[in-house]
């Protein structure tokens, strides 16, 4: 829905929003759209004689109330393009500073901090690894970063439920990744909304935890599809649980053929190396693309 409303405020830690000092953005002004409607428009979606509402068959393939499906799909174009426009100024920066960023998504809860922090007490000899962390209100998980040694900007979305491009700009200008490190971005717990906002990430990497089903790929298919990696978290819980491994990949590849998979335990560390691995290769990737973008 937030790629309807597009409102609310997004703190970013130790950033005063001051109107005017945007020092990014096609227009070089801050882009916090409000839009606030009224009127009536006839509903669109369908009722099934099993009272269950599908809002797919408009043809913005959702439901607001007080909104046609015309005067939606014009308000999520603008969002996102303007959102495009300020991803792609992102990556102009990431490729020009050679810093390889990538976009963690998943549902509340399935380990991406935990994952992040284990990943960074692991790596960080070897490499510089800063943190944007994503979060609705609170700063724990900023600061559980911070216990490794590693910088981490926390961003607040208040109501949001997604990052979008222009705070990940903001939080770019007080972070100002070295030259050559790796960017983590965590994005708010959520497998709808994440997945319709570019960042300027090189990679989307959803992560899933065996304790959440084989049918997620099936039921958020947007995330899934707009992923790269998916990392199947908490696998020291398989032997508890009757979770099915390869359901969920195929699953996963009906939706995105293209997606690669890991299996994981952020608790264990299990299958850590391969991750690393992953990490290793496909930096070495971005880094051999052609600057200009
Ligand atoms: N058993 C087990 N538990 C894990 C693993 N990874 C994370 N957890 C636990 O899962 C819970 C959620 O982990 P977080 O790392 O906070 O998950 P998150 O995705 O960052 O959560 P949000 O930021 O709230 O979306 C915590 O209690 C972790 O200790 C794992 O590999 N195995
Ligand atoms: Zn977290
Ligand atoms: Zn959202």
């Amino acid at each position: 829905m937030c790629t309807v409303c597009g409102c609310g405020t997004s703190p970013i830690e130790g950033h005063k929003h001051e109107a005017g000092s945007h020092g990014h953005g096609p227009d070089g002004g801050p882009d916090h759209d409000h839009h606030h409607y009224h009127g009536h428009d006839h509903h669109s979606h369908h009722h099934a004689e099993d009272g269950s509402a599908d809002c797919r068959h408009g043809i913005a393939g959702v439901h607001v109330p007080g909104m046609s499906q015309e005067r939606i799909i014009q308000v999520e174009r603008e969002i996102l393009s303007k959102n495009d426009a300020y991803a792609t100024e992102n990556r102009r920066y990431f490729v020009d500073q050679g810093v390889f960023a990538l976009n963690f998504v998943s549902s509340p809860g399935s380990g991406k901090t935990s994952l992040l922090v284990r990943t960074i007490s692991e790596l960080k000899e070897r490499v510089t690894i800063n943190v944007i962390e994503g979060d609705q209100q609170t700063s724990n998980d900023a600061a559980r970063i911070r216990e490794t040694g590693a910088r981490a900007v926390q961003i607040n979305t208040g109501k949001g439920c997604h990052l979008d491009a222009h705070m990940v700009g903001h939080a770019l200008e007080d972070l100002a990744p070295e030259p050559g490190s790796v960017l983590f971005i965590e994005n708010v717990g959520n497998l709808v909304c994440p997945a319709a906002f570019d960042l300027g990430e090189a990679h989307k990497v959803v992560v899933l935890s065996v304790t959440e089903g084989e049918d997620k790929p099936l039921k958020y298919p947007d995330m899934f599809a707009a992923a790269d990696l998916m990392i199947l978290n908490k696998a020291d819980l398989l032997p508890h649980l009757d979770f099915d491994v390869g359901l969920c990949i195929s699953n996963a590849l009906l939706v995105n053929p293209r997606l690669q998979t890991l299996i994981v335990s952020a608790r264990t560390g299990e299958g850590m190396e391969a991750l690393y691995g992953w990490l290793e290769a496909s930096a070495v990737r971005q880094d051999k693309r052609p600057k200009a973008v």
